[in-house]
């Protein structure tokens, strides 16, 4: 019988997602304090060549803003892996086994793992990311569609995180970090990074990654500067969102977004540019900028197969196996440590 048909009323609060939790989700909050954050933010906007952390880029408003990009025709990289994922799950189980401890740095939505679940079945799926209030949503919404699924969120930078969260089941360990996220690290930085999660791994576990591939400079530049301009907005939002962390005055009217692929480096780098001579003010701190100077805020990396050997290698992994697609876009990667 309904409530209505007992004759009790309905609830006059709003149903939001937090009263509707199901009971197979946990969410933990590491997140960085406010004053280390302005610190970091400070220091990047006071070197020669200004530059952001791209892992400002992701408020909520960021978060969806970059959801948005992966739908764009430009922007190969996720349909991409997506059918990569698709098509050789049932291969890639194999050696991710059953009853794993999942844990994906970075998951955003957290959709490329459904294309895995139903083949890894793991004991535990750990979502990570820095942006909170888009990791509580998508971590209820994946609860929500998959019931016996045990998902243990964690708002955290990623990047700080030495030690694996924790409270996490006994079992084997195995890291999928999709969307070539490895790529906005700089190599010596990536290296340092995926040595670190090696210590996660403990004997049999292993790390499941996509990794863009180098390509003509025109497919490349055509995915960071898409015609609808979704990446242009994502690329100055990260000003607004520095603008709430520290108390900056940065108008946002006074940046543009400008992408190229650096072919020497290998990257994709992505600038605002100063469209007028101005300052910025945090406090008593000023940040002068002349018409043309250029906020350096995401390096997205590219590699050969052979030159991602190479970072793996010196992280101490071996592939055992990879995917791509037919267009050699794209590759997926699994990795033990040797
Ligand atoms: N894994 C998803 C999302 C990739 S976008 C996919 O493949 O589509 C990169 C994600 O990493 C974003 O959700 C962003 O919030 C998160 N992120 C970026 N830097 C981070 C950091 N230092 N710590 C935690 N999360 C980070
Ligand atoms: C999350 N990361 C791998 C994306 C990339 O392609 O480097 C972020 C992005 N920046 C602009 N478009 C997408």
């Amino acid at each position: 019988m309904t409530s209505q048909a007992k004759g009790l009323s309905m609830p006059e609060t709003a149903v939001t997602p937090q009263n509707l939790k199901p009971d197979n989700v946990v969410f933990s909050d590491l997140h960085p304090r406010v004053g280390n954050r302005r610190l970091e933010i400070i220091s990047g906007l006071q070197r020669e060549q200004k530059s952001i952390d791209p892992k400002y880029f992701y408020d909520i408003r960021g978060s969806e803003l970059f959801e948005q990009i992966t739908e764009l025709p430009e922007y190969y990289p996720t349909r991409t892996e997506r059918q990569i994922l698709t098509r050789d799950s049932q291969a890639m189980a194999q050696y991710c086994g059953q009853n794993c401890v999942l844990i994906e740095p970075g998951s955003g939505s957290s959709e490329k793992v459904r294309l895995l679940l139903d083949s890894i079945k793991p004991a535990a799926y750990v979502p990570m990311d820095i942006s909170a209030d888009f990791l509580k949503k998508s971590a209820i919404q994946l609860a929500s569609e998959y019931p016996w699924l045990n998902v243990q969120a964690v708002c955290t930078d990623f990047a700080a995180q030495e030690h694996e969260p924790e409270g996490l089941p006994e079992g084997k360990r195995v890291i999928f970090y999709p969307g070539s996220t490895l790529g906005n690290m700089k190599p010596a930085d990536a290296i340092d990074f995926l040595k670190n999660l090696g210590h996660w791994l403990k004997r049999d576990g292993g790390v499941l990654i996509g990794i863009d591939l180098h390509k003509s400079t025109s497919i490349l530049e055509a995915a960071y500067n898409d015609e609808q301009g979704i990446t242009a907005l994502f690329n100055i939002n990260v000003l607004s969102n520095i603008n709430n962390i520290t108390g900056t005055n940065f108008n946002t009217d006074q940046f543009s977004h400008h992408a190229f692929y650096n072919e020497e480096q290998y990257r994709i780098e992505m600038h605002l540019v100063s469209t007028v001579d101005q300052v910025v003010e945090l406090g008593d701190t000023k940040l002068r900028f002349t018409r043309g100077e250029t906020i350096h805020t995401e390096n997205s990396y590219k590699y050969t197969p052979e030159s991602f050997q190479v970072i793996a290698q010196s992280a101490g992994f071996a592939i055992r196996s990879s995917w791509s697609d037919e267009q050699k876009l794209f590759g997926v990667h699994y990795l033990e440590l040797d």
